[in-house]
C-alpha cells in the first residue's frame, strides 16, 4: 500500500486510542487524507487514486466501530473517484481531494455547535444527568446548557476499562459542572436521583439502536425502569448506512490487557477474558436522539441515512460502501 509515514502515524494513534471518540476520530481521518493529498508526490492521476486509496484502507483498518470513521472516508474519497472517472487533471485531483477534506472538517465543527444549542434546549435547572464515557458532544451539550446559567450536576461513571469517564469528570469540572464520578456498576443505584441520561454515540443503525461505550445498554435499561429519558447526541456522520441494506455494526474486541494485568493473566492462563468496547442499545430504551438536523425518535434514523444518501446519489453511494466493506 502507498501512503504517507505521517498518515500511518495518525493510524497508530487511532489504534491505540490516543486518538479516541468517533468524532476526534473522524476529524483525524479527514486530516489525514487532506495531508495524504497536500504532500502526495504522484505524478499521474493514476498514481494519486492509488496513494488515497491505500491510505483510505490504512485508516478503515484501525478501529472497527465508529461509523464517522468510514462516513469520513466516504465523504472525500466518493468526491474525488467521481472526479477521476471525469478524467480531472492531477492538480484537480489535489484540489479536490483537500477541499473535500476540508468541507468535512467544517461540518463536523458546524454539527458540534448545533448540537450543543439543541441538546441544551432539553435540560434545565436543577437537572442531574448521568453520563457514561467521554463524549465530546455531550460535552459540548452541557457546557452550553452551563453558559447559559443553567444550574446542572453531572453524575459520570469511570467508564472501565480505560476510565474515559475521568476525562469527562476532568473536562466538566473545569468548566464549573459539579460533577461525581462513580464506578459503572453503580449507576443503577443512583437512578434515583438523576433526571436525565446523556451519552453520545460511536454508531446509529437504520433501525435506531445506538452502538456506544460498553455498559450504555445496561444505563439505559436501568433508566427506562426507573423512567428516566435517555438521550442520545449523534452528529448524522454517526449514521451507517450500511445497516439499511442488513449490514451489522461491528463491535470491537480489545486486548484482554485492558481488563487484567499481564502477570495476572500469565498466572492464570486457563482464565479467558472478553472485552468488548461496545454494546447495542435498542430503540426501545432511547427516548430522542439529537443531530444537528434536529432532535429525532430513534425510529426517524433512517430517514437521516436517506437524506445523507440523497446528497450524493444513491447508485454512487453505495458503490462506495460495496468498495469499502470489501477492503
Ligand atoms: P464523540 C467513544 O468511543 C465513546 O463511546 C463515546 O460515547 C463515543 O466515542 C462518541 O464520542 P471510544 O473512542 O464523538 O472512547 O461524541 O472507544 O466525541
Amino acid at each position: 500500500m502507498h501512503f504517507s509515514a505521517k498518515l500511518e502515524e495518525i493510524a497508530k494513534a487511532i489504534e491505540e486510542m490516543r486518538i479516541r471518540g468517533a468524532t476526534p476520530i473522524a476529524r483525524a481521518v479527514a486530516e489525514a487524507l487532506t495531508l495524504e493529498a497536500e504532500e502526495s508526490r504522484a505524478s499521474t492521476p493514476d498514481e494519486f487514486i492509488r496513494e488515497m486509496d491505500g491510505a483510505a484502507r490504512r485508516l478503515l483498518s484501525t478501529r472497527p466501530t465508529a461509523v464517522s470513521l468510514p462516513n469520513a472516508i466516504r465523504f472525500v474519497m466518493l468526491r474525488v473517484l467521481s472526479a477521476y472517472r471525469n478524467e480531472a487533471s492531477l492538480d484537480e485531483l489535489r484540489k479536490t481531494a483537500i477541499e473535500a477534506g476540508r468541507e468535512f472538517l467544517r461540518r463536523v465543527d458546524e454539527a458540534k455547535k448545533v448540537i450543543a444549542k439543541i441538546g441544551s434546549r432539553r435540560i434545565v435547572s436543577g437537572d442531574t444527568i448521568l453520563t457514561h464515557c467521554n463524549s465530546s458532544a455531550v460535552i459540548a451539550i452541557l457546557t452550553e446548557a452551563k453558559r447559559q446559567g443553567k444550574d446542572i450536576k453531572v453524575i459520570a461513571t469511570e467508564t472501565r476499562p480505560k476510565f474515559q469517564g475521568r476525562l469527562t469528570a476532568m473536562q466538566l469540572a473545569e468548566a464549573g459542572i459539579p460533577v461525581t464520578l462513580i464506578v459503572d456498576s453503580a449507576a443503577r443505584f443512583f437512578m434515583k436521583k438523576i433526571d436525565k441520561v446523556f451519552v453520545g454515540a460511536d454508531a446509529v443503525a437504520s433501525n435506531g439502536a445506538v452502538v456506544n461505550k460498553v455498559g450504555t445498554s445496561m444505563i439505559a435499561l436501568a433508566a427506562k425502569e426507573a423512567r428516566v429519558r435517555v438521550f442520545v447526541a449523534a452528529e448524522t456522520y454517526k449514521f451507517s448506512p450500511e445497516t439499511i441494506i442488513g449490514e451489522l455494526i461491528k463491535i470491537e474486541e480489545r486486548s484482554p490487557e485492558e481488563v487484567a494485568p499481564r502477570d495476572f493473566l500469565e498466572r492464570y492462563p486457563s482464565i479467558s477474558v472478553r472485552n468488548p468496547s461496545f454494546d447495542v442499545t435498542p430503540p426501545d430504551y432511547i427516548d430522542l436522539i439529537i443531530t444537528e438536523k434536529g432532535v429525532i425518535p430513534p425510529q426517524a434514523a433512517y430517514l437521516i441515512i436517506q437524506s445523507e444518501i440523497s446528497e450524493v446519489g444513491y447508485e454512487d453511494y453505495m458503490k462506495y460502501t460495496t468498495y469499502l466493506e470489501e477492503s
